[in-house]
């Protein structure tokens, strides 16, 4: 098969209906500062299928994944909680509102966080290896595997040609927060890659007075836990690269790598304050990779990280095009912020690499919960045997747009606090739309009230 077959599909989460602000994310300092803001579901779901809409008109593929079962009043029920639903709802949202925030958020939308996924060119059995993220460092994250997993299944069905592991364990030392710390590297996309995955702390390292370690916020990704993904998909040491995160960054509310850096066939977009080893990390994707690295570096006296991190800069989506050159997706804050927008025209639109385009999209909803437009996909290098062989109806069309947004607008409230979430009604109309969505994109009972 020729590399031609293979193209990049970007798999989009499908905001829910609850979305909402609850400040639930430490170390995330948007969803921190936005937390008991009233959220417009609608509008969120609405900017998400406007960003899908507009890269699938561009040329590129796009997929979509379906939001999750929320409020998950079976994990209310795990936690003491009983009788009727509505009766479950009342007592949590009484005796803990906190824990009724968590099981509301709709934070599945940002599939980067979904899986960890290997193309089939990397893999030595000729398989895409996905592997759900445990999410385990917060508890309204945590609630998301589980059906995350039966959602890719369901999507990569055929066993000849996906082969899905399970989520690592749910415990501090695997702590797994998928393709959000993976990127992967290599010529074109149908190129053999090499795997660039970021962690920030080693678990098993303490008592060495050395480590650098975040003071502030949670390092959330293992090195074991990238380790295991690794090994699980079958790579071999020279198809990947294991780096650490500037301990700094995460400080500065850096609680992914792709805050702080994107990556895309050979070239490496990234803040000077990335890696705690830069010319390290470097060297050692330079030693793996078949084609030259483009390594394009922002330093602190451009962009501060601080700025990074209010913009949103490198939470970009970098795209190919058939000519060669690259396309950057970035949120509308990074127009807002005069340094970001100064260092996108003179440093990477002017730059000597591929980056060709800057494109804007309003993602407000989601970057007030610090989720730009990189956060709301999920990377899946397919040939086109394995698209065709996908299941359900999830590769966006035009049709399937129209069916998308009329089906937010039957459904979607366009105003939720904190305070409504208690509302049964809400629970209710979940139920309802999701039925509906899950044969739209006809991916069978995959939410667990389908499943009894
Ligand atoms: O895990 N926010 C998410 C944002 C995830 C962004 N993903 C990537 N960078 N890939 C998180 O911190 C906030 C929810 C709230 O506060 O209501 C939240 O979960």
């Amino acid at each position: 098969m020729s590399s031609d077959d293979y193209r990049e599909v970007n798999f989009d989460g499908l905001v829910g209906p609850t979305h909402n602000y609850a400040g639930l994310a430490l170390g995330n300092v948007a969803s921190m500062s936005h937390g008991g803001l009233v959220a417009n579901p609608r509008e969120a779901a609405l900017e998400g299928l406007a960003k899908m809409k507009a890269l699938m008109d561009a040329g590129y593929l796009q997929g979509v994944l379906p939001p999750q079962q929320r409020p998950d009043v079976g994990a209310l029920r795990a936690l003491g909680f009983s009788g009727s639903d509505e009766r479950v709802l009342a007592r949590a949202a009484g005796e803990a509102p906190q824990i009724l925030r968590a099981v509301c958020s709709a934070s599945s939308m940002w599939t980067a966080n979904a899986a960890t996924v290997t193309p089939s060119i990397d893999a030595a059995d000729g398989r895409v290896h996905v592997t759900p993220a445990n999410l385990q460092s917060s508890f309204h994250r945590f609630l998301e595997p589980a059906t995350s997993g039966r959602v890719l299944q369901a999507i990569f069905r055929d066993e000849a040609r996906f082969a899905h592991h399970p989520a690592l364990p749910a415990t501090p030392a695997f702590s797994d927060e998928g393709a959000a710390n993976h990127t992967r590297l290599c010529g074109e996309h149908g190129e053999p890659g090499v795997h660039l995955y970021v962690y920030g702390r080693e678990a098993f390292g303490w008592g060495s007075e050395t480590l650098p370690a975040p003071q502030r916020f949670p390092a959330r990704q293992t090195l074991e836990a990238s380790q295991a993904v690794a090994r699980q998909h079958g790579l071999s040491d020279h198809q990947r690269v294991f780096a650490q995160q500037h301990p700094d960054a995460i400080d500065a509310g850096v609680f992914h790598n792709d805050v702080i850096a994107v990556g895309n066939g050979p070239v490496l977009l990234y803040h000077e304050m990335a890696f705690l080893d830069e010319p390290g990390t470097l060297e050692a994707l330079r030693e793996r990779m078949s084609t030259p690295l483009i390594p394009v570096r922002v330093p602190v006296e451009a962009v501060s990280l601080a700025d990074a991190v209010g913009s949103y800069l490198f939470n970009s989506q970098l795209l190919s095009n058939p000519d060669g050159s690259m396309t950057l997706v970035v949120p509308g804050e990074c127009q807002e912020n005069e340094a970001v927008w100064r260092c996108l025209q003179d440093h990477l639109l002017a730059g000597h690499n591929p980056i060709g385009e800057v494109v804007v999209k309003d993602l407000k909803q989601s970057m007030r919960n610090g989720g730009g437009p990189a956060c709301l996909r999920l990377r899946v290098v397919l040939s086109a045997e394995e698209r065709s062989a996908l299941a359900g109806r999830v590769l966006l069309d035009a049709a399937l747009h129209g069916e998308l947004v009329a089906w937010v607008e039957r459904h979607y409230r366009d105003r939720l606090a904190p305070e409504d979430l208690a509302d049964p009604a809400l629970a209710r109309e979940a139920l309802v739309a999701l039925d509906e969505l899950s044969q739209i994109l006809r991916i069978g009972s995959v939410y667990p009230f389908q499943r009894g």
